[in-house]
């Protein structure tokens, strides 16, 4: 049999049996598809063999092409000689036999074979273009054959992985197989029933047609989140070529569209992002031999809008939440939220009403702390300040079982204080979920300094287990996420008192890729949320510099899209934001009360006071040893503020622009406006050595 490190061969009687064994998820990597081409060689010469079976060891199928060789110039089967051409010529059929993920390259190399079986907890998708590509293993070209030319583009623009009973009715698979049953036992007994079916069902001679007017459909349909991309209309452009060239030709045409995508800024920025989202999860300074514990059983404390959202977010992956309030009243206001979010959701299409009820059946309000004695995880989301959480937190700690976690979902409140009101501190951490908590992935995991390994790592994978993107932030005032973000927020309004206009602002923002100016979302959340975090931190600190336009609106009871005006004005019922003129007599006023000088700006000038403000800070905390490293900074923002992915991150995009570049310039501003600009010691540092951000070696975490 061939024996490749990571392909082999092996034989269930006449059928040849080709496992891919590459872990951790059997991506295309070195030596791959060659071991693939040599076993359907070696069973194709083997008369004893009549059909094949291609499968993944390990927990999955293919899960694509190696990220990590992108990029690199790695050397490239050429066309005509790829996995897929060998099984388009194979005289003998290939069943591919599904677990875990067949993903990009992975599903590609499925279509090339003749059938497709999968278990019923498979999932297969062509995610190409969440990394700034497309499917360059014939994807574009085979799916559209397949599963039909909208299927496809719904598919190879979304990335989405779709589950296996989904892809049999799409026509993707040929069989689901029962649950429990033995995928290899399967797909050999499948194997064998059509090793004498003739002719092979070969996917490429199938044929795709398209409905008329699809692909400017889809073009019209993605264009707000494709905004300055380039990879969904290649997929798209590629998929259109499935239906207008010859098999061959399109393969050709779909290697052009790919090889303009693989080295742009887009792709890079997106890998990036990619594998910053892997590496967010490893915490290098705790010991490796202490795991996560289990939980069962969570509780919510505070059924607001944030306790709400967390109590939707642990039933939304599958677990029992009991949700509990200081009165009925305000419990049943909460469950009331829950249930019209899921119902808004189910009337978007999103989530089917079925579902909705299940995930509403799994949130549990309680009345007293004795109904959650027995919950081995809390996450308190009361009212954000110190003197209502440090009795609940007393409370918790007297009644709840020994070992439980208790997590506060405090967005700035200092932990250590939080932790010190209860006699197992080791048990203490934040959890600081983004709102809306049932939406947002960012999941904050915030460090006091008793807490235990273990504490702290189950508060990470409490993250993953509901969906969230769970990444540690040192006990700091706005732990990082926020404190990266509160130079951001101030800068926007100096910008005010200089003479821009809020619209002016959210439009660079906008053009640079946000989903939503600043201003907008400010609206949106409030301004008097805003107002409160202010005052607290004027009162602490007297050289915090005041924004007296935004305190301005606040005190004329302007708070924004709930009262109808706020930065814009807005009319009832309608959330768009209109520029409000009154808004504009008011900056003018304070400016001139303030005496700022006015000017113009430039839009590049608008977005790096905004950003290098912010980069100035993230310095700042990897210096104070707040974060592991700067790409954690980036999946924070990428996931808590809507940072564009495809510029991969607040630090990667200064990355871009260059640290030398990043500091000359924060030090001239330091010149111009005083304090608040002086360069941090770790991007001096960084400038001096033209060392990237991505590279800075943050202090020890503390
Ligand atoms: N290449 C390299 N490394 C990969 C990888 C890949 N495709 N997928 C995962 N890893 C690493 C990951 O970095 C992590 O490493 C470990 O595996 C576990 O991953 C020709 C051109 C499969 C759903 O985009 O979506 O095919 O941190 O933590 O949560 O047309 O990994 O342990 O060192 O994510 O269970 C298309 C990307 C490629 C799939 C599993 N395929 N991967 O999720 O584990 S392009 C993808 C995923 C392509 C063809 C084109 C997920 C997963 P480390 P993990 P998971």
């Amino acid at each position: 049999m061939s024996e490749s490190p990571v392909v082999r061969l092996e034989k269930d009687g006449d059928v040849g049996v080709i496992i891919v064994n590459y872990p951790p998820v059997n991506a295309l990597g070195p030596g791959v598809s060659e071991g693939i081409i040599e076993s359907l060689n070696k069973a194709n010469a083997d008369p004893s063999i009549k059909a094949m079976v291609l499968m993944g060891d390990g927990r999955s199928f293919i899960a694509g092409a190696d990220i990590r060789g992108f990029g690199t110039g790695r050397k490239r089967l050429a066309i005509g000689e790829r996995t897929y051409d060998v099984m388009d010529a194979s005289p003998k059929p290939v069943v591919a036999a599904i677990h875990g993920y067949a993903l990009g390259g992975g599903l590609e190399n499925a279509m090339g074979c003749h059938y497709r079986i999968a278990v019923p907890s498979a999932k297969v998708g062509l995610p190409e273009v969440l990394i700034g590509i497309l499917p360059g293993g014939g994807g574009t070209q085979r799916l559209p054959r397949l599963a039909g030319v909208k299927t496809a583009l719904e598919m190879i623009t979304s990335g989405r992985h779709v589950p296996a009973p989904e892809a049999a009715k799409l026509g993707i698979l040929d069989e689901v197989l029962p649950e429990g049953a033995n995928l290899r036992e399967a797909a050999v007994a499948y194997a064998r029933k059509i090793a004498d079916v003739r002719p092979l069902p070969r996917v490429r001679d199938k044929t795709a047609t398209a409905e008329p007017g699809v692909f400017d459909a889809i073009r019209k349909s993605i264009a707000r989140k494709a905004r300055n991309q380039k990879a969904p209309y290649n997929c798209i452009a590629a998929v259109e070529a499935s239906c207008t060239l010859p098999f061959d030709e399109g393969i050709r045409r779909e290697a052009e569209l790919f090889a303009e995508l693989e080295t742009a800024d887009e792709a890079k920025a997106l890998r990036y992002a990619f594998f910053a989202e892997r590496e967010v999860a490893k915490l290098p300074d705790l010991p490796s031999v202490v795991a996560p514990a289990d939980f069962t059983d969570p509780a919510v404390i505070g059924a607001g809008t944030m306790g709400g959202g967390i109590a939707m977010s642990f039933a939304d992956f599958g677990y029992d939440v009991k949700i509990m309030d200081a009165t009925q009243e305000a419990l049943d206001r909460g469950m009331e939220r829950i249930r019209n979010n899921y119902a808004t959701s189910v009337k978007r299409g999103s989530l089917a009403q079925d579902e909705m009820e299940r995930r509403l059946a799994r949130i549990h309000p309680v009345a007293g702390y004795e109904d959650i004695a027995d919950c081995d995880v809390i996450v308190e989301a009361v009212f954000e300040r110190m003197d209502v959480k440090k009795p609940i937190f007393a409370k918790l700690d007297e009644v709840m079982k020994p070992g439980a976690f208790l997590f506060s979902n405090t967005s700035a409140l200092d932990m250590d204080e939080l932790a010190s009101v209860t006699k197992r501190p080791e048990y203490v951490a934040g959890t600081h979920f983004f709102s809306p908590a049932n939406v947002m992935k960012l999941l904050e995991v915030v460090r006091p300094s008793k807490a235990s390994p273990e504490t702290l790592l189950t508060a990470m994978a409490m993250g993953r287990r509901i969906g969230k993107i769970s990444a540690m932030a040192g006990n700091t005032d706005g732990f990082v996420a926020n404190r990266s973000r509160a130079p951001f927020n101030s800068e926007m309004v100096i910008l005010l008192e200089e003479g821009c206009l809020p619209e002016q602002v959210d439009k660079v923002m906008v053009d640079f890729g946000y989903p939503m100016g600043p201003f907008a979302v400010g609206d949106l959340a409030g301004l008097d949320i805003g107002a409160e975090g202010r005052k607290r931190r004027a009162a602490a600190n007297p050289n915090y510099r005041k924004l007296p336009i935004a305190d301005k609106l606040v005190e004329m009871g302007r708070y924004g899209q709930k009262t109808s005006a706020g930065w814009y004005r807005y009319e009832k019922g309608d959330r768009t934001p209109h520029p409000d003129p009154e808004v504009a007599a008011i900056i003018k006023s304070v400016a001139a009360e303030m005496g700022v000088p006015q000017k113009t700006f430039t839009d590049a000038e608008i977005l790096q006071r905004l950003l290098f403000s912010s980069v100035n800070e993230a310095c700042r905390i990897l210096e104070e040893g707040k974060a592991y490293r700067a790409s954690d900074v980036d999946v924070m923002w990428l996931h808590g503020f809507g940072f564009p992915r495809y510029r991969g991150g607040l630090m990667y995009w200064a990355d871009g622009i260059g640290v030398k570049n990043v500091y000359a310039q924060i030090a001239s501003w330091h010149q111009q406006y005083g304090e608040r600009w002086a360069p941090s010691k770790l991007l001096r540092e960084l400038a001096e050595s033209g060392t990237p951000f991505r590279e800075a070696k943050p202090a020890p975490f503390v």
